[in-house]
């Protein structure tokens, strides 16, 4: 049974089913929901966590004392319904105040807002218990390219991850950072564009052990890029600290959609990655939900958006369980094995060298050989449309 539970790690964000469906052309169509209800029924679809931006759950300008009351009947809630906040982040995006950008605005009192309503971000977030913080820098780009050099962009955004990763050693905090990249949206060109981009500028960093990053299926996807790839590439660098599932078709607009809603394919082949079914390292974060359910919705159907996010990934580890399980899929990915030949490519050395120029190789008999890749992908496709 594909039902979700706790012990999957599915996680969501108060934004995604609290998404009130208001678009550039239209109005909100759902009421908003207390964060205490999302709770509620979040732990009643079988979910394990939920995250949240810090303006979520307390808005923007509330007093001390209004936000420790929101805090603790949050808290409260979450106990009620054994739920747990993996992750949380802050609202660097909707205050008119970040129309120029948060870290990389051209205006150091700008500059100083953001970082400081940061650090206080991170302290509401760590007082939930969350292990993992996430940077989606939505108004940090251009419209106008004119209006700064780029380089000082990357520089300004340097700094603020500098500081505030101090920030969270000097409090003791056992928090990581993660840094999800987006192309576009708001911007016309934000910073950073894929996660190959922000996982270089890690590299970058004075703490860089802290910091992975939190790449978005819908974000690669919108740039026509394949997801799976970021997301291996972040894996083998050790640097999935966290992941948004959704669905998206290239080209579009952030979509956001139900999860393997628009891309079965890829989305089987990023579950039978996260899941280590081919044989890798297994990603153990939670899998969290950066999506909405559909404009056309009343409350009913976004839960059943919710449940159906969580199935579809239950539906497509049991997919790739038996994908990778299956004899003939096993021999047609069966690698070629030449011990001694792979031996001398390994790794240099002038004896290697020498050996590999002697080396008989026959180029046109390599050529010749297909490799049952129609065959392959096929079968996946068969057990994806479950006749296997
Ligand atoms: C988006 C982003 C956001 C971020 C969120 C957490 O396209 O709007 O994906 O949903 O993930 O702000 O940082
Ligand atoms: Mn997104
Ligand atoms: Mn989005
Ligand atoms: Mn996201």
């Amino acid at each position: 049974d594909f039902d979700p539970r706790p012990s999957d790690q599915f996680t969501f964000g108060l934004w995604t089913v609290g998404n009130p469906g208001r678009d550039p052309f239209g109005e909100a169509v759902r009421e908003p929901m207390a964060p205490t209800h999302i709770v509620a029924k979040l732990a009643e679809c079988g979910a394990y966590g939920v995250n949240l931006h810090d303006n979520d759950l307390v808005p923007f300008g509330a007093s001390a004392a209004e936000r420790d009351r929101i805090v603790a009947d949050f808290k409260a809630a979450l106990e009620d319904h054994g739920m747990v906040v993996p992750m949380a982040t802050t609202n660097l995006f909707g205050h008119p105040v970040f129309k120029d950008g948060a870290f990389s605005a051209n205006d150091p009192k700008v500059r100083a807002f953001a970082i400081r309503k940061t650090m206080d971000a991170i302290d509401l977030g760590v007082e939930l218990g969350a292990s993992t913080y996430v940077f989606w820098g939505g108004r940090e780009g251009t419209e106008a390219d004119a209006c700064r050099d780029p380089r000082e962009g990357i520089k300004r955004t340097r700094e603020a991850m500098n500081f505030l990763c101090e920030y969270v050693r000097d409090q003791g905090y056992d928090l990581r950072f993660a840094l999800e990249a987006k192309p576009n949206e708001p911007r016309g060109d934000i910073y950073f564009a894929t996660t190959g981009h922000m996982l270089h500028f890690i590299e970058t960093l004075d703490h860089k052990q802290m910091v992975g990053v939190n790449p978005e299926v819908a974000h690669e996807t919108m740039s026509g890029l394949s997801f799976v790839h970021g997301v291996a590439q972040a894996m083998e660098a050790g640097k999935l600290f966290h992941i948004d599932l959704n669905g998206q078709r290239i080209g579009r607009y952030d979509q956001d959609l139900r999860f393997g809603s628009e891309d079965l394919k890829q989305a089987f082949l990023l579950v039978r990655l996260l899941e280590g079914t081919l044989g890798g390292e297994r990603y153990e974060g939670p899998r969290h939900f950066d999506a909405h359910a559909y404009r056309t919705e009343d409350e009913a159907g976004v839960w059943d958006f919710a449940r159906g996010c969580m199935r579809t990934y239950n539906i497509l580890r049991a997919k790739a369980r038996a994908f990778d399980a299956d004899p003939q899929v096993r021999e047609l990915i069966a690698e070629a094995r030449d011990e001694g030949v792979q031996a001398l490519t390994r790794s240099y050395s002038s004896e290697n060298a020498a050996a590999l120029r002697g080396l008989e190789l026959d180029p046109a008999g390599l050529a010749r050989r297909g490799l049952g890749y129609e065959r392959l992908d096929q079968l996946m496709c068969e057990h994806l449309m479950g006749v296997r």
